[in-house]
């Protein structure tokens, strides 16, 4: 580090999060599976916004994004992609089996939005616990605009997510059918989603509804804190074959969750 600019090597990976993004997990997950050497870079929400506005010229604001040197790649689908194309053939995106992945991919991408929504309406009863863990890896700057502008963030939060009655209602219906959908795809006793091997396809629907199912292998959706205060009404699909599947799934297939602490501090 030079003067606080990061020199970092051309061939390096550098994967920037959200701590609790369940988009972040699912590239996570897969570079940890693949055994893709990469560092993670944990930001803070809200400060995230510019940088990755700025880093992935999409208009867009969205972690996961992945650098290697002077090249970033923003959003997750986009990420598997690239990821295929240049430290590829990844184990878990055989090419005879792609199409049914992506497909796959596609429909569990698409409950990202709504199982935050269903988190966050009854998490913001919970301030404190929203803080911590928006803070969990923040400097102590980001920290105290985080703290103090936290009524503002939650209000304008609110509005972007649509974390309403309403919308929330709506969100429930669309995770309720995913959910039976997978229950259905797993009806014939098959282990995996696609053929008969771990691919990205359970990666992105485990990873996707990781934060319902609160498995206790990951750091965050797997507290007590997070399970009854964030994921409490989500006790309803507790039992379903699904959300036991996603269990499994870390159980087998996920291992160390930051086994290498993610970056944070300069
Ligand atoms: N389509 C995107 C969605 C990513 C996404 O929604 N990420 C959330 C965190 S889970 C995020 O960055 N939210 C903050 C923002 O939009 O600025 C992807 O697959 O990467």
């Amino acid at each position: 580090m030079i003067k606080g600019i990061r020199v970092s090597d051309q061939n390096g990976l550098t994967l920037f999060t959200i701590n609790m993004s369940h988009y972040s997990e699912k590239i996570r997950w897969l570079l940890d599976y693949e055994k893709i050497e990469y560092q993670e870079e944990a930001l803070t929400p809200v400060v995230h916004a510019l940088p990755m506005l700025l880093k992935g010229k999409r208009n867009q604001t969205t972690v996961p994004l992945i650098q290697q040197g002077s090249k970033h790649v923003q959003d997750s689908p986009r990420i598997v992609d690239w990821l295929s194309m240049e430290r590829g053939p990844l184990k878990t995106l055989p090419s005879g089996l792609r199409d049914e992945i992506i497909d796959i991919q596609q429909r569990f991408d698409a409950i990202g939005k709504p199982v935050a929504r269903y988190l966050y309406l009854p998490g913001f009863a919970h301030p404190a616990l929203i803080k911590n863990i928006w803070t969990q890896f923040a400097k102590p700057w980001e920290s105290a605009i985080v703290r103090l502008f936290y009524p503002i963030i939650k209000v304008v939060f609110k509005v972007k997510l649509k974390i309403n009655a309403k919308d929330v209602a709506r969100a429930e219906k669309k995770i309720d059918q995913e959910i039976k959908w997978l229950e259905q795809r797993l009806s014939d006793g098959r282990q995996y989603l696609v053929g008969d091997r771990f691919t990205v396809a359970d990666i992105t629907a485990a990873s996707l509804l990781a934060p319902l199912a609160c498995p206790p292998e990951h750091p965050i959706y797997g507290t007590k804190d997070f399970r009854e205060k964030m994921a409490g009404p989500a006790e309803q699909w507790a039992n379903s074959p699904a959300i036991e599947w996603v269990r499994t799934m870390y159980t087998q297939n996920r291992g160390k969750i930051w086994a290498k602490t993610p970056r944070f501090i300069n």
